[in-house]
């Protein structure tokens, strides 16, 4: 049986990920059981009420300090560095991803924590992995810095759970997707800006070729995701920090003429740079038969319905500029 989860850390609540997944959980574990943490900036919309500190994950002590504080059990660790920034700075994503998760997996040894949740990515693959449902199981050789930190994150939660039996669970996340934060430097960034720009500017040069498939996913499906999984029971699971779970699948084109069915007058055009290589290494979509046969993963967004919902969300946020 899965030990429950009482007292939630989120570490990274600020990002594009953990400021929707901060308010779900508060909301479904209660506003005081759920603290969030920032680094270095507060912003990235509105948590929901409860406790928020400001955490570098990197700083080990104020990280046991606040486990300690608030007697927390369950931790999700949304810190990180995603794959553009990370080839800007690959020690700093070394760092973050890869250290710093480290020495949570020891917190959680130490604290005896029920469960730690963390995102992988698709950027575990690599080139050789066929690109159409790219397995489960599967050669990881990933080309970006991002990927090499990701598989190992991946590798460090299954041996603490093999080895120390401590609950890491983790799932291989597409592109997401969302209106309210925007992402925080990433490959699949192109698939959120070209809603704020067809909104703001009418026009979008998308930085990936038009002919791009990547796996994505709506915000709405991606916190269910985690939660979901958070929530399974550890019996039912085999796998533990690798987990692949898909939604949907299109090319940069397609999303924006999608896009441009809803708004006429939006035009386009593709202006690929460095990202270009990150996104051509990576499957165009997952095989996520385990995900569904092990805690029941099933997506509910399709493109039409995120686009729609997107615009829609949008067009009230960006106010007056919105057409
Ligand atoms: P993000 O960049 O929006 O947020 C990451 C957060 O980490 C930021 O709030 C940042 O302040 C924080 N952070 C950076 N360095 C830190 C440090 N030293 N200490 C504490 N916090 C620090 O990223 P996100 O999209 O919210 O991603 C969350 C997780 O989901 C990451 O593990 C990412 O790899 C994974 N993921 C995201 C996507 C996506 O498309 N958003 C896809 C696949 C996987
Ligand atoms: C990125 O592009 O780096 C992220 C991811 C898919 O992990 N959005």
């Amino acid at each position: 049986m899965s030990r429950r989860m009482n007292n939630i850390l989120v570490i990274g609540a600020t990002g594009q990920i953990g400021s929707e997944l901060t308010p779900a959980l508060r909301e479904k574990y209660g506003q005081d059981s759920v603290i969030a943490t920032y680094y270095t900036t507060k912003s990235g919309g509105d948590l929901g009420e409860g406790p928020l500190e400001e955490l570098d994950i990197m700083d080990k002590k104020a990280t046991a300090r606040i486990i300690d504080q608030y007697d927390i059990d369950s931790v999700f660790n949304l810190a990180a560095i995603l794959s553009a920034k990370g080839e800007e700075n690959p020690a700093e994503a070394f760092r973050v991803n890869v250290i710093g998760f480290f020495q949570l997996l020891q917190l959680g040894l130490k604290f005896d924590l029920n469960r730690i949740i963390i995102p992988s990515s698709i950027g575990v693959f690599g080139p050789e992995v066929p690109s159409e449902n790219a397995p489960n199981e599967t050669v990881l050789r990933p080309t970006s810095m991002y990927g090499v930190t990701k598989v190992t994150g991946e590798l460090l939660g299954n041996y603490y759970y093999n080895k120390f039996g401590l609950d890491v669970r983790g799932l291989r996340l597409p592109g997401i997707v969302s209106s309210k934060t925007l992402p925080g430097g990433g490959t699949t960034d192109y698939a959120v800006e070209v809603f704020y720009e067809a909104i703001r500017k009418g026009h979008y040069t998308s930085f990936v070729r038009e002919d791009t498939t990547l796996p994505l996913m709506y915000m709405p499906d991606c916190i269910k995701s985690l939660i979901d999984l958070a929530e399974a029971d550890l019996e039912a699971l085999d796998h533990h920090c690798d987990f692949n779970v898909s939604s949907m699948s299109f090319t940069a084109g397609d999303l924006a003429r999608k896009i441009e069915e809803i708004i006429p007058e939006f035009t386009y055009d593709f202006q690929p740079d460095e990202r270009q290589e990150i996104a051509d290494s990576w499957p165009n979509s997952m095989d996520d038969t385990p995900a569904r046969e092990e805690w029941g993963w099933e997506p509910s967004y399709d493109l039409d319905a995120m686009a729609k919902d997107m615009i829609e969300k949008l067009k009230v946020k960006l106010g007056e500029n919105a057409s």
